[in-house]
């Protein structure tokens, strides 16, 4: 049965800043994925803090804050059969260090706030995410 989804990936400031935007994309393309839509943007610390509020109550909450709004990042609709699992597994963990060979956190992460990429983790999530950045 067909299970067509959608969700949003973020290139994080430390891949945009390293210019592997291209790179990444690629790695979607490839694995079958749809750009849909995609944007560069420079958000405010508010917004970051909007947009990782499940994470308020962490310890890491303002470093992660002020780490997405540090510089430009892009993002980014991906489309595919069961695409939010399948970005999540082409991600590879959250810790560099713990992700498996080949994947994008392995090839390009530095650290476990610097790990290159976001990825919604559940399709309800990924409604909201794709919503946080792309309606008007
Ligand atoms: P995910 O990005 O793999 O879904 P989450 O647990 O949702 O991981 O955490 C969101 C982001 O917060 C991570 O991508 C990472 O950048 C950062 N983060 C998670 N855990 C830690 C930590 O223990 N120390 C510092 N930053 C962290
Ligand atoms: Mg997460």
């Amino acid at each position: 049965m067909s299970n067509l989804e959608q969700t949003l990936s973020i290139i994080k400031p430390d891949a945009v800043e390293r210019n592997l935007q291209e790179e990444i994309k690629n790695m979607f393309k490839k694995n079958g994925f749809n750009l849909i839509n995609e944007k560069k943007i420079h958000i405010l610390k508010s917004e970051a803090e909007q947009f990782y509020k499940v994470h308020e109550t962490k310890p890491f909450y303002n470093d992660l804050c002020e780490y997405l709004s540090s510089g430009p990042i892009i993002v980014i609709i991906l489309e595919k059969e069961n695409a939010v699992a399948e970005n999540r597994k082409i991600m590879g963990a959250t810790d560099p260090k713990n992700a498996d060979e080949g994947t994008i956190r392995n090839k390009y992460g530095i650290s476990i706030d610097k790990n290159s990429v976001h990825g919604s983790d559940s399709v309800e999530n990924a409604k909201k995410e794709i919503n946080f950045f792309f309606s008007n």
